[in-house]
């Protein structure tokens, strides 16, 4: 019986050894451990041994039936693992594992507001424009009536990049550009960058971003212009918003206004972020002035208009109650992650 165990271990040994597949790892399956397979015949047969036989036969048959069990699970593990493709079994994804959370991007506030300021003015029938950062003299100051000279031009603090090339410091210019291309009726905003030497403080920024509006057609009414920024103050604000129109003075329109809006901060109280007056600025307007249309050769007779220039910044101020512009460009993540 020893020598009938033993030699079927070896024959095991010998073929386990060489299997080099499933197939032929099944085939040994059958074999050794199938129903009438050789380690199964074996482990039936103890029960028939003499009973002075049973204890020590029974235990070498236990041990090699243990043995081959463990040589055969190694080489099926082997085989598997040489077979496998990479992204099957190996590599695969636990579907009952939790998932990971993404961390997903946002715009930044001011990306925001511009966007939401340009559907509110795109569903009043503007069309959204485009114009450059770096402008000519002529774009940003001339063809807006403000002659080289003119004390006008201390009201922008500009900064030049050669004798007549500088960063514009409005959007001001775009109007020119388009009414150059086109005739009327025009109604278009120009949303974008402008850059001034003006000092940082708490509401000023040496980039900041604009949104021009110019609309030209005939019969335009300083109403209507009203009627326009209204609209938007209460859409983006909300329908209470309070605006404030006062007589100003912007060399490419006449008559001007400053527009403000009430201080949303101290809801008209008076604080810091209005200076004490209830009130902020957050747009220049008005009618455009002839000399404008002179450039760009409208016939003044036929063809009126009126136009506007507002600072995104001190809209999303208030529309989030942020008391200092600064915030927007520092890029706190725990100022951003709010929006
Ligand atoms: C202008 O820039 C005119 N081009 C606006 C205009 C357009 C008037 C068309 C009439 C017709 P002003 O310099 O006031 O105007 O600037 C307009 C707005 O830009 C201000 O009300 C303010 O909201 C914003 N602004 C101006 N300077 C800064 C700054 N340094 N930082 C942040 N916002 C600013």
């Amino acid at each position: 019986m020893e020598k009938k165990i033993e030699e079927l271990r070896k024959e095991f040994r010998a073929e386990v050894g060489n299997a080099k597949n499933f197939e032929e790892i099944e085939t040994i399956r059958i074999k050794y451990f199938g129903k009438k397979g050789g380690f199964t015949t074996l482990l039936r047969e103890i029960g028939g041994l003499p009973a002075e036989q049973r204890k020590d036969i029974g235990k070498i048959i236990n041990e090699s039936s243990g043995e081959a069990t463990r040589l055969f699970e190694e080489r099926k593990k082997e085989i598997i693992e040489q077979t496998e493709e990479p992204g099957c079994a190996k590599d695969a994804v636990d579907i009952s594992l939790p998932g990971k959370k993404f961390k997903t991007g946002r715009k930044h506030p001011i990306t925001q507001v511009m966007d939401e300021a340009k559907d509110i003015f795109v569903s009043m029938g503007f069309q959204v424009v485009d114009g450059p950062e770096v402008e000519t003299s002529y774009y940003n100051f001339q063809a807006l009536n403000i002659p080289e000279n003119h004390p006008a031009r201390d009201m922008w603090n500009s900064l030049y990049l050669d004798k007549d090339i500088l960063l514009r410091t409005h959007t001001s210019p775009v109007q020119i550009r388009v009414m150059e291309k086109r005739k009327p009726p025009i109604a278009i905003i120009a949303p974008g960058k402008c850059y001034r030497r003006d000092a940082i403080d708490a509401s000023h920024s040496p980039m900041f971003h604009q949104i021009e509006g110019l609309l030209v057609d005939k019969n335009v009414t300083f109403g209507d212009l009203k009627g326009v920024l209204e609209a938007f103050v209460k859409k983006m604000f909300d329908k209470d918003a309070k605006l404030r129109l006062r007589p100003s003075y912007f060399p490419f329109t006449e008559p001007s206004a400053e527009v403000d809006i009430g201080c949303v901060m101290c809801e008209g109280k008076g604080c810091p972020v209005c200076k004490k007056t209830g009130w902020l600025e957050i747009m220049g307007a008005g009618m455009v002035h002839p000399e404008v249309f002179k450039h760009v050769k409208y016939d003044t007779r036929e063809y009126n208009g009126f136009a506007f220039g507002m600072g995104i910044e001190r809209i999303a101020m208030l529309k989030y109650g942020i008391d200092d512009i600064r915030l927007f460009f520092e890029n706190d993540m725990r100022f951003l992650k709010q929006f």
